[in-house]
């Protein structure tokens, strides 16, 4: 009897002189548009270039939360269909992302807190999105740990409650993809750098590697953290700028927080694994930077502010810290969009600190616009001619924390 499956999640292969298409970066979203453009349109001669492992970007450093009670219409619409496409991730990758959608509650501690948060939840309930204000009874039979009493310079006065919010294991995800794009022959590029894009004109004609060059006619930008890097490449500029967003986690402890909390006046989000560790992020960097660097000061932050709300965790050591690299829009919206002076050359970028909520559904707009050419409804909002055209998407106020 075969006790162990030493089947490989992905295999490798030569790099190709040529592809139907080209993917720049194998995180989430990279990995979502490749296996939609095989799953939906049967389009499967992709090369997924990665520059590191699969998972090393922000796939792996994000804090896994997953939700959909957004602020803009465009928003809740577009990252409801996202929740609901890793609701059936496990069933259609037949893979365990161990979505846990254990609710997840964003804290008002002023009475402009309260009012930016009832709008978020009138437009949540409008589009359909289980979201709605409680006040301290509730928020305290819900998580009971937490310091519900005047103690705390801010008290917490009431919360926007989304049930279906929660948690995933964000490798999973990934692995889970890869998993099914190898399956389809779609081919992983684990450690292979896209250092040039070639043009033909208007038109993209190809991409050049530290491992070869390859010739197609559609690339997509899936990158986060280095997008502008990669559009400067066809001298596309985008109205981004790239900031270090930390996280940490502490040492496993007992069952003590079933729910993701986030408080923006605090600036901070914890939430618990099913492994017992708390994972506590904080608010972007105040510099823009490409560091990966962790800093005590943002760690000395994330504890003083974890303790204001649960007080009983002093003492509990830290085990690991690390940081993300966020693309951040004008308007905290994402651009998913072609380009309207580069045939071929697609874009999936800008999400700031929300990418790892969408990639399904991004990856899925994404593909569809890739093989048939029309702009799925659900991203029409989000092109990147939309900053010339003064047609923002102010999702700032959706932010876990305020940045
Ligand atoms: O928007 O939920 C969020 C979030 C959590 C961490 C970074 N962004």
């Amino acid at each position: 009897m075969q006790l162990f499956s030493h089947e490989r999640m992905w295999r490798s292969h030569e790099l190709k002189s040529r592809y139907d298409a080209v993917i720049i970066g194998a995180g989430v979203h990279g990995l979502a548009t490749a296996y939609y453009l095989g799953k939906d349109h049967g389009l499967r001669d992709v090369a997924l270039l990665e520059k590191s492992y699969l998972g090393a970007g922000n796939s792996g450093r994000n804090t896994a939360i997953v939700r959909a009670n957004y602020r803009t219409a465009e928003g809740v619409a577009f990252y409801d269909a996202s929740l609901k496409l890793y609701e059936e991730m496990s069933s259609e990758l037949g893979w365990n992302v161990l979505l846990n959608q254990c609710g997840h509650l964003t804290l008002a501690h002023t009475d402009s807190a309260i009012n930016g948060l009832r709008v978020r939840a009138e437009t949540n309930r409008f589009l359909g999105v289980d979201s709605r204000i409680i006040g301290p009874d509730e928020i305290h039979k819900l998580v009971p740990t937490l310091d519900l009493s005047r103690r705390p310079r801010y008290p917490i006065l009431a919360a926007l409650y989304h049930p279906p919010g929660g948690i995933i294991r964000h490798d999973a995800v990934v692995w889970g993809y890869a998993r099914a794009c190898d399956r389809m022959g779609i081919e992983i590029h684990p450690f292979t750098e896209a250092v040039g894009i070639r043009m033909d004109g208007q038109s993209v004609s190809g991409v050049v590697t530290n491992r070869g060059e390859i010739s197609t006619r559609v690339v997509a930008n899936c990158t986060a953290g280095w997008a502008s890097k990669v559009c400067q490449m066809v001298r596309v500029p985008l109205p981004i700028v790239t900031y270090p967003l930390q996280a940490c986690v502490t040492e496993p402890l007992k069952p003590f927080l079933d729910k993701v909390i986030v408080s923006a006046t605090l600036h901070v989000y914890v939430n618990q694994t099913d492994r017992g560790e708390l994972v506590i992020g904080a608010e972007i960097d105040p510099y823009q930077s490409y560091s990966m660097k962790s800093t005590l000061p943002t760690l000395e932050q994330m504890a003083t502010y974890t303790l204001e709300l649960f007080p009983q965790l002093h003492g509990v050591k830290v085990l690991r810290q690390w940081a993300g690299i966020c693309d951040m829009t004008p308007d905290f919206a994402p651009i998913i969009s072609g380009v309207e002076s580069l045939k071929g050359f697609y874009l999936d970028v800008g999400w700031g600190t929300y990418g790892f909520k969408a990639g399904p559904i991004a990856g899925r707009c994404l593909a569809s616009l890739i093989a048939t050419g029309e702009t799925p409804k659900l991203i029409a909002p989000f092109s990147l001619s939309r900053f010339r055209q003064d047609r923002l998407v102010g999702e700032k106020a959706a932010a876990a924390v305020s940045h």
